[in-house]
């Protein structure tokens, strides 16, 4: 982490009495930068009261700093360069180096100061997802304040009154600063003791329309997106979530895309725990592998690792377990290959005809441009994993130490654990329908 001095001046601060009420510009404290799009370990509160911290995947915690009974954190809106994967990356508008914008963590009851400085070429606003909180703090531009122009720096005020899971972003020209990557997470951690799980992830979805090649998004893009994104990162450029057997296990999942994810887990159950709009009720929980996570909300899924192994963890919507390139093909399943090839050639004797018995890609590489990702990669110990998009992988793992979010490597299987070939295929079986059924009916 970089530290960047935005103080005017001395960084004395004045006395908690005299900063409780407006504060004075020579107080801004200083803004964090990250430099890195992989998850920084769990950022435990070096004061105020205490919390198990979560971790982002591919992500950040703000530091705060206190002063006097005042939590305050710095946001810096301006233009990142975020990596997808190894091999993209994209021109995006963020916060403190990075898109999206770090986690802000809090405790319930805690009272927020956050500085929010603008570097962007527009003028912005930040509004707090899900927290309830004076009117004039929403941050809605034109409704509940002056937008906040290029080169000035306001501050927002309230107290955390609800724990729960929460986002951040602009108010203004929403459009074209969400599809530019401004967004974040929030997390008000309860304060009541209140048995904390062993393993806390956050993250937000995002989408964007980035032609192979460039590295701008097509911000008036409404519904044809092709880079599905987890935290701004694409499979296999997604951290995975390691996790000690029998630890208790929760993720945090925002959506500020234009469409729903019905986000699936192999190998265990989970409950939905929370929402933007706070804890659910134990009565209300029901056990599901897969939830859907809604335009606009958050949902909290807890679980028990009880199950050894590297397990999925992806949006259901198979176009968006894809990167960029090749989301227009055709289906040639069973077109004669020889044929259009044929035909092709005469149009264009480069061309390459592919697809005629499915779109397994294996480890065909087809040449790209420079700064796209193929549409299915990502290797496994077994071969490839042809996914993209929304998909990582789930780890849960013996003895791992706390705080250690180290990937694990591949799992080990356990002798004779694993599909298996059989020597010689089973006689096929009769189908209904077939000619023998028929005969046996028509007796
Ligand atoms: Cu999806």
């Amino acid at each position: 982490m970089l530290s960047r001095r935005t103080l005017l001046g001395s960084a004395a601060l004045a006395g908690a009495s005299a900063v409780s009420g407006r504060v004075q510009a020579a107080a801004i404290p200083d803004a964090p930068v990250m430099d890195k799009a992989v998850m920084q370990p769990p950022l435990h509160p070096s004061a105020g009261p205490d919390y198990q911290p979560v971790v982002t995947l591919n992500g950040w915690s703000l530091p705060f700093r206190m002063n006097g009974d005042w939590k305050e954190f710095h946001l810096v809106a301006e233009p990142v360069t975020r990596e997808f994967a190894p091999g993209m990356s994209a021109h995006l508008w963020g916060y403190n180096g990075q898109s999206p914008g770090p986690t802000i963590e809090a405790v319930e009851g805690d009272k927020i100061r956050i500085f929010v400085t603008n570097k962007l070429p527009e003028y912005t606003t930040v509004h707090w997802h899900g927290v309830i909180l004076p009117c004039g703090m929403d941050g809605v531009g034109g409704l509940t304040q002056p937008h906040i122009q290029p080169g000035k720096t306001f501050v927002y005020e309230f107290e955390m009154k609800h724990a729960g899971t929460f986002m951040y972003h602009p108010h203004a020209d929403e459009m074209v600063q969400m599809a530019m990557g401004m967004m974040g997470m929030i997390v008000v951690h309860p304060r009541a003791p209140v048995p904390p799980v062993d393993r806390d992830f956050v993250f937000v979805m995002a989408t964007y329309r980035i032609e192979p090649g460039s590295y701008l998004p097509k911000v008036t893009e409404m519904t044809d997106f092709n880079m599905w994104t987890w935290n701004s990162r694409v499979f296999p450029g997604i951290d995975t979530l390691p996790v000690r057997l029998g630890d208790k296990v929760r993720i945090r999942i925002g959506n500020l895309t234009m469409t729903n994810h019905p986000i699936h887990l192999h190998g265990h159950k989970f409950k939905v725990t929370g929402t933007d709009g706070g804890w659910i009720p134990e009565v209300a929980q029901f056990p599901e592998t897969t939830t859907d996570v809604p335009v606009g909300t958050v949902r909290v899924l807890d679980f028990i690792a009880d199950n050894p192994g590297d397990w999925a963890l992806h949006c259901h919507k198979s176009h968006h377990t894809m990167n960029a390139m090749g989301h227009d093909m055709r289906n040639l399943i069973g077109v004669s290959r020889k044929e259009l090839a044929r035909a092709v050639g005469k149009l264009s004797p480069d061309g390459m005809v592919m697809g005629n018995t499915g779109m397994a890609m294996g480890t065909m590489e087809m040449p790209a441009p420079d700064n796209t990702l193929p549409m299915m990669t990502g290797n496994g110990q077994f071969g490839p994993i042809e996914m993209g998009g929304m998909f990582t992988v789930v780890k849960v793992r013996e003895g791992l130490a706390r705080d250690d979010y180290r990937d694990p490597g591949p799992y080990q299987f356990p002798a004779g654990s694993v599909a298996y070939e059989v020597a010689s295929a089973p006689e096929p079986p009769q189908r209904t329908g077939s000619a023998a059924t028929q005969t046996r009916t028509q007796r």
